[in-house]
């Protein structure tokens, strides 16, 4: 079965998501989660979504892939953008460190009321990207627990089944959600079909969960990659080695230091209530290796400075001193290719 993308844009620059009309998705970048989203709209036909690459990924406007979920085989054809294609929805499934310059990059091309969604491990890049985007411009999050690799630069596996939690981030994306809620049902209470952004993040990341404050599900998720992407990382082991006993003293205390900065910047948690979560997790991921001991493995740069380094800034910020996450923050740094954590 051949699958192929429509990369046609509609001629105006201003069409708006919840028009009849369907929104084509520019997905930045040749990540596994951006190629699981883009292999996941291509199967189920909607919404249309082209690829914006790098030049170097050199593989033209049109070209073939392959996604692997369960135990299918799927061929697929996918386009990507060129340099003057006008963008109306980004999916930016980039590592945090480079969501900034990847935004920049395509500023040029957005549309005026281009509805952005980030999509992430790590926090610190709502801060960065807010002052680069107009006045009519939405920001989303999507918060994702899907796991997926790349083992060849062609193909991907869908590797867990995970979930996406989706929130509006500025006003011009609330405003958006409530509308969107507001026409979800028609007029005779019929489901009403048309394109939403959180219609088109379930097609393509679903299961969607649309919440209205994105903000502790971002702080729930810094907690769960504290601890598991920087000790997997720095102890090169797989996530399950995490439930062992020699793990349970510095775990313990990550997540009490993690509570402090936490209920400074205005998020309430427990340490018994996080230490939970991340033992689910451990055990529901326990044969993966985490994404940041596949950055070690394969010489990439880590994302330490979003989630350790993140909390050491609102530690400097509320006075808090986290000797802990300084630690492994510092441990992580000297495994860092690019020496760019802070
Ligand atoms: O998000 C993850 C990651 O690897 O980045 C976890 C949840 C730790 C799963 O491996």
């Amino acid at each position: 079965m051949h699958i192929t993308q429509n990369a046609a844009i509609a001629d105006s620059a201003d069409l708006a998501l919840n028009t009849a009309e369907q929104t084509t998705w520019t997905i930045v970048g040749s990540g596994a989660i951006g190629l699981l989203a883009a292999s996941n709209a291509a199967l189920k036909g909607s919404p249309k979504v082209q690829l914006a690459l790098r030049p170097q990924n050199n593989v033209g406007t049109s070209f073939a892939f392959s996604f692997c979920a369960g135990q299918q085989e799927y061929p697929i054809l996918l386009s990507s953008i060129t340099k003057t294609t006008p963008i109306q929805a980004l999916l930016l499934p980039v590592k945090a460190y480079a969501v900034a310059d990847a935004l920049k990059a395509y500023l040029p091309n957005l549309t005026k009321n281009a509805q952005i969604v980030l999509c992430h491990n790590g926090m610190g890049t709502i801060e960065q990207v807010l002052p680069l985007l107009s006045a009519e411009q939405g920001l989303w999050f999507a918060s994702t627990t899907h796991g997926a690799y790349k083992s060849t630069p062609l193909r991907v596996v869908h590797s867990g089944q995970g979930k996406t939690i989706l929130g509006a981030v500025n006003q011009v994306a609330k405003s958006m959600l409530a509308s969107e809620k507001s026409v979800a049902k028609n007029e005779k209470g019929e489901k009403n079909e048309k394109e939403t952004i959180s219609s088109a993040i379930a097609q393509m990341l679903g299961p969607c969960e649309v919440v209205d404050d994105i903000l502790p599900f971002l702080w729930q998720k810094l907690a769960i990659n504290l601890v598991i992407n920087s000790l997997t990382a720095i102890h090169n082991v797989r996530n399950g080695a995490l439930a062992g006993a020699d793990y349970q003293a510095v775990i313990g205390k990550l997540v009490s230091e993690f509570v402090e900065v936490a209920k400074q910047s205005g998020q309430i948690f427990t340490s018994e209530q996080l230490q939970q979560q991340i033992a689910q997790v451990i055990t529901a991921t326990a044969e993966n290796y985490s994404s940041m001991l596949q950055d070690v493995k394969n010489g990439r740069q880590l994302e330490a400075a979003y989630i350790s380094g993140y909390l050491l800034e609102q530690g400097v910020k509320h006075l808090l001193d986290l000797p802990t996450i300084r630690q492994i923050n510092q441990e992580l740094n000297s495994l860092n290719p690019a020496k760019l954590a802070k």
